[in-house]
Formats: C-alpha cells, sequence, structure tokens
C-alpha cells in the first residue's frame, strides 16, 4: 500500500558531500543549477544512483561536466536513475520550476510578491534533483540571483559570502553553510523586506548578528520576536551549554505558511502569526506564542540540526526534545506552573484524544505512508513528556551530563532514539531498556490506585496498578517504566514525612515498571490523604477515589501548585459526569473552592483563571467511554452558569480590582492580571449585566487582549452589541490578515447553531482565500476543533460543511486538508447518530480525495 516501514532502513548507497547551488529566481519560471558532489558507500559498491525529484523540468544533466547520453539515465514520476557510475563524481543538473503554480507551500513558492521555501520534510525534491532524506548531509553553497527591483533581499542558508551587481538590474548574493546539513533544512527567501536587528555576543566571544525581515509595512512589529531570539540564544548558552554556530541568524515572516515556523540552518522561516506583534494587534497570549515559538526554532539548532535525524520515524528525537526545551526556556522565564497547566491541559485535551483515536500511533511510529500526517500532538506533546520523564528520573545534573555526551557523540550525525537513549543510560549508569517502550507503545497508560488503612498498626498500603489499553495495531501493552511523584497529608493539610524506600533518599517518588506495585507505609496515627504524579511527572490517566471534601483539601494544602489546579480539575470533572455519590455536597466543594480563589488577592492571578476554566468540552469527551456531546455539552454550559450566579459580585468586584494591573503593558503582573479579569468577564457575560461590561471593555480598550476579549464575550454570549462590535472591529483591522483571522475564528468557533451558516456566509466572500493555511485554519479549524455545538450538529451539517470543502482544499494544499481530516478522529466514540453520520461522511469522501496525505488520513480514520 505504499508504506515505508522503519525496519527496512538502509544506509544511503550515495551519500553527497558537497552541494553547489545556482538560483536564477523568478517566480514565473526559476531555474536551479546544482553542482552536486557524490560519493558511493563502499558497502553497496553496484548500487545505481536514484535522486529524488518532482515537478522538475529537465533541462541538462552532467557527470563530471559531461553530458549524460539519455540511455544513460531513466526519469520517473519520483525519482531520476542512473546506473553504471564507477565511483565519486560530481553531478551537475538545470532544471526549471514554477513558484507561482506551488499552491501546496512546499519547495520553492510565491507568497504576496516574494519567494520562499519549505523543504521539511520532502519538499527539497520539489527544487532540484537530491538524496532528499535526513541522513544526506552535505555542506553547501548557494548563490541566489534575481531583479533587483523586486527581490532587493537574497537570503539562504549559512553565512554570507559575497554579494553584487550583474548588471540589466540583477543581483546576485552567494550564502556558504559550512555544517553537515541535510536538504529539509534548506532554506532560500527572496523579496522587498525590511528588518530589524541586533549583534550578541556568543559565549565563544564570537559576534553574531541577528535580524528578523518582514514586509516594511510590518518591520515595526518584529521589534517583540527580535528580544526573544536574543533571550533564547543566551538561555541556551546557560541551561543547555549550547552556542550559536554562524556569524548571522536571520528570521523571516511570510504570510502563507503552513507550518508555524521552521527551523531552516541560520535562516528561520516563520508563519507571520509567530513574528509580528504590538500591543494593538497581538494579545498576550500571542506574545507568549511568538517566544516560545522562537525559542523552539532556535533550540533545533542543535536538538535537530547539528544533530539531525537518521529517518523520519526518529522525527520525535528533535521534536520533542526541542519541545521539552521549549517548555522549560518558557519556565524559566514566566511562571513554571501556569506553563505546566497550560502544557497539561493541551496534552489532555488534544493529545490524549489523539491517542484513544483512529490515528492513535507510538511517538516512533513503525510505518507511514505519508511523513507530513505525523507532525502530530503525540511526536510533539507526548515525546516532550517523555523528556521530561527522562528528566525526572535522572535529575536536573544528570540530564544534562547526558545531553552533553548526546549532543558531543552525534554531532554532525544523523541518530536515531537509540543514540539519545544510549547517551543518558551511559552518563547516569541507568538502564533505560524498559523506559525505551514508550517510543513503541501508543496510547495514554491507566495508572488506578487503590488504597488501605489499618488502623490498628497504623498502617497504610497503597495498590498501584498501571495498564494502557489496546490501540490500532496493538491489541497488547506491556507495562512502562514510570517515575511517580505522591506524598500524603494529614487531616489538616500537613504533609506526612514518608519513606517508600525510594531510590533517591527524597521519599517522595517511585518509579513503576511492574503491572502491579503495592507500597506499604508504617506508624501512622489515621488515614492520610495521598497525592499523585505532582507537575504531572507522568502523561497518564490516574485514577483514585476521591471525595469532594478530600479533593477541596487538596486543593488548598497540595505543596505543587500544578497538583492544586488539578484537584479542582478534578471535583469539577466529577460534579459535570456526576461521578460523587453526594452530588450536592460536591457541587458546593466546587463552588465554595472558585469562590475562594476569585477572592484570593494573595494569588497568582494568571494561576486563579486556569484554576476558574473547567475541563473543555475535548478532555471531558476523553473522561467517558462514549461521547453524548448534549450531555457534555450541557453540564458544562449549567455549571458555568451556576458559578457566574453565585459568584457574580465577588466576579464583579474582582474584576474592577483587576483594572489598574490589568492597564500595564508586557510586565508579567499586567499580563496575569489581563487573564482573570478576561476570564471573569467572560463569566459575568452570561448573565444580563455583563454584557454592558463587556461591551464598556470592548469599547475602551487598549490592548488586543482586552479588546479581543470583550469581543469573544460579546460574540459567543449573543450580547446585543456583537454585530457592530465586530463590524467595528472588522473594519478597523480589514487590511490585517492576521486580525482578521481572529475574528473569523470568533465566528466559526461561536457556541451556536448559526455558526454554521456564518461559516457558509464566509465562503461567499473575499475572505475566504483557500490557498492561504491561517485562513483555512480560522475558519475550518475553528468550526471543527473549537466548536463542538456546531460541528456536531445533530443531524450532521457540521461534518457535511467540513467534509464539502475538503476535495478543493485537497487539490490546493494536502498537508492543510489532511490535518482538518484529522479532526473525525474520535468519530468512533460519538454516542447515538452521530457516529453513523460521520461514517457516512467519511464514505462520501472516498474518490474525492488524491493526496496521499489525505488518502492515508481517510484509510486510517475508517480502518
Ligand atoms: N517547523 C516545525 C517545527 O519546528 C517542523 N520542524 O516543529
Ligand atoms: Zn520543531
Amino acid at each position: 500500500d505504499g508504506s515505508i516501514h522503519l525496519s527496512d532502513y538502509r544506509a544511503p548507497a550515495w551519500r553527497i558531500v558537497h552541494a553547489d547551488l545556482e538560483f536564477d529566481l523568478d517566480a514565473g519560471a526559476t531555474e536551479v543549477t546544482a553542482h552536486l558532489r557524490l560519493q558511493p558507500d563502499p558497502e553497496q559498491p553496484d548500487a545505481p544512483l536514484r535522486l529524488d525529484g518532482e515537478d522538475l523540468q529537465l533541462l541538462d544533466l552532467r557527470i563530471d561536466g559531461a553530458p549524460l547520453p539519455s540511455d544513460a539515465y531513466r526519469v520517473d514520476a519520483a525519482g531520476l536513475h542512473i546506473e553504471g557510475l564507477d565511483g565519486a563524481c560530481t553531478l551537475t543538473s538545470r532544471v526549471r520550476i514554477r513558484p507561482i503554480a506551488n499552491m501546496r507551500l512546499e519547495g520553492l513558492y510565491a507568497s504576496r510578491g516574494a519567494l520562499f521555501t519549505q523543504c521539511e520534510a520532502e519538499g527539497f525534491r520539489r527544487i532540484t534533483w537530491f538524496v532528499d532524506r535526513p541522513d544526506v548531509m552535505p555542506t553547501w553553497r548557494i548563490t541566489l540571483r534575481a531583479e533587483r527591483a523586486q527581490y532587493p533581499v537574497l537570503l539562504a542558508n549559512g553565512n554570507p559570502v559575497e554579494a553584487g551587481d550583474l548588471g540589466d538590474g540583477r543581483h546576485f548574493a552567494t550564502w556558504h553553510n559550512p555544517h553537515p546539513t541535510p536538504a529539509y533544512l534548506f532554506a532560500v527567501v527572496a523579496g522587498d523586506f525590511g528588518c530589524v536587528e541586533s549583534r550578541l555576543a556568543r559565549a565563544d566571544g564570537r559576534e553574531v548578528a541577528l535580524a528578523v525581515w518582514a514586509a516594511h509595512e510590518d518591520v515595526p512589529r518584529c521589534r517583540y520576536a527580535l528580544g526573544a531570539v536574543e533571550r533564547a540564544l543566551r538561555w541556551d548558552e546557560e541551561r543547555f551549554g549550547r552556542v550559536y554556530d554562524l556569524d548571522v541568524f536571520n528570521v523571516v515572516a511570510a504570510q502563507d505558511f503552513t507550518m508555524g515556523a521552521m527551523e531552516n540552518k541560520g535562516l528561520n522561516i516563520f508563519n507571520a502569526r509567530y513574528v509580528l506583534a504590538d500591543e494593538d494587534t497581538a494579545t498576550d497570549a500571542d506574545y507568549m506564542g511568538i517566544e516560545s515559538v522562537v525559542g523552539h526554532e532556535y533550540f533545533h539548532n542543535w536538538s535537530g540540526n547539528r544533530v539531525t535525524l537518521r529517518d523520519w520515524f526518529q522525527l520525535s528525537l528533535k521534536e520533542g526534545l526541542t519541545v521539552f526545551r521549549d517548555q522549560e526556556f518558557t519556565s524559566d522565564l514566566h511562571s513554571r506552573a501556569v506553563k505546566r497547566i497550560e502544557d497539561v491541559r493541551l496534552l489532555r485535551a488534544r493529545q490524549f484524544a489523539e491517542d484513544a483515536g483512529s490515528l492513535a500511533h507510538p511517538v516512533r511510529p513503525p510505518s507511514y505512508r505519508e511523513i507530513n500526517n505525523f507532525y502530530t500532538l503525540t511526536i510533539y506533546e507526548k515525546g516532550a513528556e517523555i523528556v521530561r520523564m527522562l528528566h525526572t528520573l535522572l535529575g536536573e545534573a544528570r540530564f544534562r551530563v547526558g545531553m552533553d555526551l548526546y549532543f558531543a557523540r552525534n554531532d554532525g550525525r544523523a541518530a536515531t532514539v537509540e543514540d539519545f537513549l544510549a547517551a543518558h543510560a551511559e552518563a547516569s549508569g541507568r538502564d533505560l531498556s524498559q523506559f525505551a517502550r514508550w517510543y513503541a507503545q501508543a496510547g495514554t497508560p491507566h495508572v488506578e490506585v487503590k488504597d488501605d488503612f489499618d488502623a490498628d498498626g497504623g498502617t497504610y498500603t497503597l495498590e498501584i496498578a498501571q495498564r494502557t489499553p489496546p490501540t490500532p495495531g496493538q491489541p497488547d501493552k506491556a507495562p512502562l517504566h514510570l517515575p511517580l511523584r505522591f506524598a500524603l497529608y494529614d487531616a489538616e493539610g500537613r504533609r506526612l514525612k514518608v519513606d517508600p524506600r525510594a531510590d533517591d533518599g527524597s521519599g517522595d517518588r517511585i518509579e513503576l515498571t511492574a503491572a502491579r506495585h503495592r507500597l506499604r507505609f508504617h506508624g501512622l496515627p489515621s488515614r492520610p490523604l495521598p497525592a499523585f504524579n505532582q507537575g504531572f511527572c507522568a502523561p497518564v490517566k490516574l485514577a483514585y477515589d476521591y471525595t469532594p471534601s478530600q479533593l477541596g483539601l487538596l486543593a488548598r494544602c497540595e505543596r505543587d501548585p500544578f497538583n492544586r489546579w488539578d484537584a479542582l480539575q478534578r471535583l469539577a470533572t466529577g460534579v459535570l459526569l456526576e461521578h460523587f455519590t453526594d452530588a450536592a455536597a460536591a457541587g458546593a466543594a466546587l463552588l465554595a473552592a472558585l469562590g475562594d480563589l476569585i477572592d484570593d488577592e494573595g494569588q497568582d492571578p494568571a494561576f486563579a483563571a486556569e484554576c476558574l476554566l473547567l475541563p473543555d468540552f475535548d478532555t471531558l469527551a476523553e473522561a467517558v467511554p462514549s461521547i453524548d456531546v448534549d450531555a457534555l455539552i450541557g453540564a458544562r454550559n449549567d455549571l458555568l452558569d451556576r458559578i457566574a450566579l453565585e459568584h457574580v459580585e465577588r466576579l464583579d468586584r474582582r474584576y474592577h480590582a483587576l483594572a489598574a494591573a490589568a492597564a500595564g503593558g508586557l510586565e508579567p503582573a499586567a499580563m496575569s492580571a489581563r487573564r482573570l479579569r478576561n476570564v471573569c468577564l467572560d463569566l459575568l457575560t452570561r448573565l444580563d449585566p455583563g454584557a454592558a461590561l463587556a461591551q464598556a471593555q470592548f469599547d475602551a480598550a487598549r490592548s488586543m487582549t482586552d479588546r479581543l476579549g470583550a469581543l469573544r464575550c460579546l460574540v459567543h454570549h449573543d450580547a446585543p452589541g456583537r454585530q457592530a462590535a465586530l463590524d467595528a472591529f472588522a473594519g478597523r483591522y480589514a487590511t490585517d490578515p492576521l486580525v482578521t483571522d481572529k475574528w473569523i475564528a470568533l465566528v466559526a468557533s461561536r457556541p451556536h447553531p448559526d455558526a454554521l451558516l456564518d461559516v457558509r456566509d464566509l465562503f461567499a466572500t473575499q475572505l475566504w482565500t483557500p490557498t492561504n493555511p491561517n485562513r483555512v485554519r480560522a475558519v475550518l479549524g475553528s468550526l471543527s476543533r473549537m466548536n463542538p455545538l456546531a460541528f456536531h450538529a445533530p443531524g450532521g451539517e457540521g461534518y457535511a460543511l467540513l467534509a464539502e470543502s475538503l476535495p478543493e482544499l485537497d487539490g490546493i494544499n494536502p498537508q492543510v486538508a489532511a490535518r482538518l481530516l484529522a479532526g473525525f478522529e474520535s468519530w468512533r466514540r460519538l454516542a447515538g447518530a452521530r457516529r453513523n453520520r460521520v461514517e457516512a461522511v467519511l464514505q462520501g469522501l472516498e474518490g474525492r480525495l488524491s493526496s496521499p496525505d489525505s488518502l492515508e488520513m481517510l484509510a486510517r480514520l475508517r480502518a
């Protein structure tokens, strides 16, 4: 079926040791001349040379300067085959490509008069003939020639070497990348850009010139991203000892971009949404997102570029590790507790759903048809959780030694997950062979804890069992090696000193390796209250039969802030899903705890805001065997109404009390205040008088955070001023595509059946630009991922709306279409007629999609 298997890996028969490329750039027709220095693998002496290439018009082909006769090679849809080469040689090819016709945004493409590339994972083969796999790592020399008027700025990987005039209004620039670099990290940018720049001293004493580029009118909005680059560079030196390795580091913003950003060597290309920001157009969440993505891409320079991947099955080796690194970057610079809560919220809502649905796959998948389909929450977020567990098991100091060894030993090489674990095993002396199962086994582990207290002897026993449910293709699972932190509290919430034979003497952590463990504690005066998985140190679903009052106590006394938040999430989940025998007491405990939080001025407001947010629809859907959409949405709405009614005065008081702090700029205290204030406003707008408050905030707002927060309240709670506010907002930002995406996303995620009509209306306007991935996601991603009420409309209209647009989108940008299809990943667990409706919609898509991306997704969804 066209699948590629990890077990079939073979080293490349031919390597490219150096690539010298020349581009005659033009949006309509670009010519690429490639001189590739080729070396055969001595172990595979007679293997033919096979080069990847797609949609290339071949103009010329030479070996060591001599034209190749046409019977000496063969071209098919996927590649170029040459037999009978005897040994190292230089292949020169000249091809023509058509950037302007490239809607897939893979390879070289045009966007708003400029030219950009995107090569990960397999886009480089759309630029020239090449051995396009990550374990082929030449050094590079890249010369760009173009018209100066349209393309005054010419950027490529590495350091600038030379630039000059060519006459006739044309000019050139040559770049050199001395580091062995696979083709997926190749990049070229040409266009009329401006930049903000700065110089930093590297830890090794050399200087690096940093620049962030964008269309001229957007340059003033690049300052924050530049500062984020500076912070990232410094942080990686300090925390990981990783020093930058070129004289320049360039970041360029592109409005048409499929991914979030791309870590090309020395020339990161970003989706504009992760670069451009000022107070008038960016929310606090946007700023945080920019800093974390800038960090992420920068950190790839070591975890991904210097040490790259042997093959695409190892994708999480760079992505999981780099997400862990960017999470730590954000945690070190901002609130560690709030960052952890946000990350776990995403993991539970989206990765757990992926791991429990039709698209579940291990962090290292054993096979794929289209690698683009594996840039998933599992590869990224679960991959990061695995690295975090390793960090917990080894401790910061030994983890750092292991990382240093990993980087030193694999520098300039294409590595595997085994190389990563071997470095950590060697540096720490620990056996990580069972831990390696985390990479091979899909599904979220369930850890169930039962306990018993023997009052006579004061003996307390914990019985801990783990099991991982079956996933597609993996019916049976083996026990995993995982760290589990825990603590015991007495009835007053005082922490009890215990010694569970913990290996590191800290007495608050055990390592699970078997399916069952028993822990005994002696000499306890009374039955303790246990707390588990502090900091969410293992990515599992942990079940323990808490009473509402125990959760209320934990929410106050747990030392670990993540677990204080989690106690309230458990309490809320139990109330919403009617898990508690005394429902009235549970509801009262939750309301009391939330009331205290609203009033508590000693608490970080951002933390309080996180606590006031109930588990979202996806998280609840993950917690039930069968998804009753109406029941989940109804229960959630009822509880939110109840919280608003019960605490209306408190919310109102706090909302006003936070006004002064919220009026500040980008300092943490102001961001934190705005966060809680907007959560208060959202609850208040559920009640009639709140609408006036939201309207007032909208009218007076001085930041995008407050303006968009108020607009969301007005739109999502059907306030009277909703349409006028939307029109005012849309008019004010009509020329800004990123802000336009924001209001479109609000409309498409409005929890009202009419959202489907609004989306249909959008399709009929100029605002619907199916070639722009951000816009497609603002419309259809918001509908399918952020609007369960409309997407799951009982008659199946939401499913039909998404499915209808997929054939056209698939013809434009297969990656975007395939990602939207994943919105159906949990369909088999839908209750009632909805499951049948999705099934019919998926069946109706048979024969209407053509990309390998979408065909693989559809097949997995229907398997
Ligand atoms: N650009 C994507 C990321 O950084 C893929 N490498 O995650
Ligand atoms: Zn990445």
